[in-house]
């Protein structure tokens, strides 16, 4: 299969919101996910995210009350993370691509930014990593360091002159402090959409109603840490600092739903095949040599058994029938 249908993702998020962690926990989960049909192409991807994993596990667990934020290895360039899964017949080459937060600002330099644009361009799922302790405190008093602006310009230039369905999974990260009862759950859930307005009545609009799906899907990838305060720094800057919660763990926790959700997507896709002639056409050819229709069903069913579309902190927002649900 040429490599222009390779399956494409894309983490998108300011820097220092969670892509990588995110990126790091969804690693663990490929193989429960596709049993025996999961292979990380080359070692050092994996290797790389393994030891983003235990980076954080490490730092959860020490013995320090204080849970120090720092952006994983710094990163300054984009990466990417190829697996193939490997069905009977065929196998499927599929990236995720992690950008450093940087590249998506207005201040980033072109050919960074145009890079984004159409990595974005030609992914099937955009996964926003949000920075929710800006959105969530002192009623958005911070809101500017979640970068929401240049997020939703990005998904607008991505989407901009494209026919393919895309689904966008909104994923607030570090939301411990507000996920723990019904009420705060729901004030994230308004907060949220309240953010990405401009990019749900996009989604909404005529252009291209039908063909975007979005959910939000708040995780945990560290899980035992709670925002405590931020660190008022000299330049404009901030610092989150978070507290360990008393007597608990490392706990990443609903780290599999942005990956349930995206390959739901993809099947769905596949089951009700396209007219129009974009890289799906090619794309489900081959997939269907790839699953023949004996175990497509059965994937499908495995993919989904394990989504929470009724727990109440998950939302779909629009485009519930292209993820099949
Ligand atoms: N409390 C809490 N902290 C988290 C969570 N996920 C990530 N972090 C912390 O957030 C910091 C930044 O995470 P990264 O994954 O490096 O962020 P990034 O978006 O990849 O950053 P760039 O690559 O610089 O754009 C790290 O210190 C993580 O420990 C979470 O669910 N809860
Ligand atoms: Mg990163």
């Amino acid at each position: 299969m040429a490599d222009s249908n390779r399956l494409i993702f894309t983490m998108l998020g300011p820097r220092g919101s969670g892509k990588t962690s995110m990126l790091a926990c969804m690693n663990r989960l490929f193989e429960d996910l596709l049993p025996g049909s999961f292979y990380p192409t080359d070692r050092k991807t994996y290797a790389d995210l393994e030891d983003a994993y235990e980076i954080l596990e490490t730092e959860a667990n020490s013995s320090k009350r204080q849970y120090n934020v720092k952006v994983l290895a710094g990163d300054s360039e984009i990466k990417r993370f190829d697996f193939t899964i490997k069905g009977k017949k065929d196998s499927i080459p599929v990236t995720f691509y992690d950008f450093p937060g940087g590249f998506i600002s207005r201040n980033a330099n072109e050919e960074d930014y145009n890079e984004v644009v159409n990595i974005v361009k030609k992914s099937a799922a955009v996964i926003v990593a949000i920075d929710t302790p800006y959105i969530m405190e002192n009623d958005g008093e911070y809101i500017k360091y979640a970068a929401i602006r240049d997020i939703e310009q990005m998904l607008k230039k991505g989407l901009e002159d494209d026919k393919q369905e895309k689904l966008i999974l909104l994923v607030p990260i570090k939301c411990e402090k507000y996920t723990e009862t019904w009420d705060s759950r729901q004030a994230l859930k308004v907060a949220v959409k309240h953010a990405f307005k401009s990019t749900l009545l996009m989604a909404e609009s005529e252009q291209y109603k039908g063909r975007v799906a979005i959910a939000m899907l708040p995780i945990h990838t560290i899980g035992s840490v709670k925002f405590s305060r931020f660190n008022f720094l000299d330049g404009d800057k901030i610092e989150q600092v978070f507290m360990k919660k008393a007597g608990q763990r490392f706990k990443p926790e609903h780290t599999d739903q942005p990956l349930r959700y995206a390959l739901s997507f993809l099947l769905e896709q596949f089951k009700r095949k396209r007219e129009d002639s974009s890289w799906w056409d090619q794309f489900f050819d081959w997939l269907m040599n790839l699953f023949t229709s004996d175990n497509l069903p059965e994937i499908s069913a495995y993919v989904r058994k394990g989504i929470k579309t009724t727990d109440d902190r998950f939302e779909i927002i629009c485009g519930r029938k292209l993820l099949g649900l």
